[in-house]
């Protein structure tokens, strides 16, 4: 595997919108080839799923089924862009990734780490992200932020409780995964934040910001 894999996480609103685009513009300027996507989603059955499980009117899925649904596109995913883009020696740039389960459906929805674990080595085998980006920001913030774009989707309707909860199981990952973790003061402003990003990656995998 020559390609780098960027995965970039955080609660609603965090700001991984724009930090991919800061990402985006360094490997830009660095003529190295990249894809950008996105889970749940990245391929057309994927985001099938993706819109199954963002749906808000349609019968909501338990918990197990939520799960399940997720690491279904996954391996969809992983089999159809991730791996052939790593393989062939373009970077990977995806909006969350196996982390999200692990806050979302494990934190958030209280399912078991072993359950998510065994899944995660049944659909990955070893793929791991080489580099973590978590936007951290206190979910009252976040969810403001995000309320301001308009309709809610299903997880976006969550109490203020299972966001809190996501935000410790993402934290707590990130002490777990501190060799590939890199956690950002999110509620900084939108330029701090790309800035410093763009200093991580500079570094970490000797780039050149010009
Ligand atoms: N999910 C899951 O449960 N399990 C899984 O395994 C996976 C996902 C992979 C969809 O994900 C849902 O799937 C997600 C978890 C679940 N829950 N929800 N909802 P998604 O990533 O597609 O959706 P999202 O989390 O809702 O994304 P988002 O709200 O778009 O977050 P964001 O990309 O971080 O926000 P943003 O669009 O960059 O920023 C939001 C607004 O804030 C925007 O107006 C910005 O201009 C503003 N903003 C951003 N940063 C700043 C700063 N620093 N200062 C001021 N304003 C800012």
């Amino acid at each position: 595997m020559i390609g780098q894999f960027i995965t970039i996480e955080g609660i609603e609103g965090a700001g991984k919108t724009s930090c991919i685009g800061c990402v985006e513009r360094l490997l830009t300027r660095n003529n190295i080839e990249y894809i950008t996507t996105r889970e749940p989603g990245g391929t057309n059955l994927a985001e099938k799923i993706r819109h199954i499980l963002l749906e808000t009117k349609d019968e909501p899925p338990v918990d197990l089924c939520e799960l399940l649904l997720i690491f279904a596109g996954r391996a969809q995913h992983i089999h159809n862009v991730i791996l052939p883009a790593l393989n062939a020696g373009i970077w990977v740039v995806c909006d969350r990734f196996t982390d999200a389960t692990f806050a979302y459906q494990g934190g958030g929805r209280g399912l078991k780490t072993e359950l998510i674990s065994d899944l995660e080595l049944i659909t990955q085998k070893d793929l791991r992200p080489n580099i973590t980006f978590l936007l951290d920001v206190e979910p009252e913030l976040g969810l403001s932020r995000a309320k301001k774009r308009g309709e809610l989707d299903r997880f976006e309707k969550e109490e203020l409780e299972f966001f809190k909860r996501v935000r410790e199981a993402y934290l707590d990952a990130a002490v777990r995964n501190s060799e590939r973790f890199f956690v950002l003061d999110a509620s900084e402003s939108e330029e701090q934040v790309a800035r410093i990003i763009q200093k991580t990656l500079l570094k970490k995998f000797s780039l050149k910001n010009e």
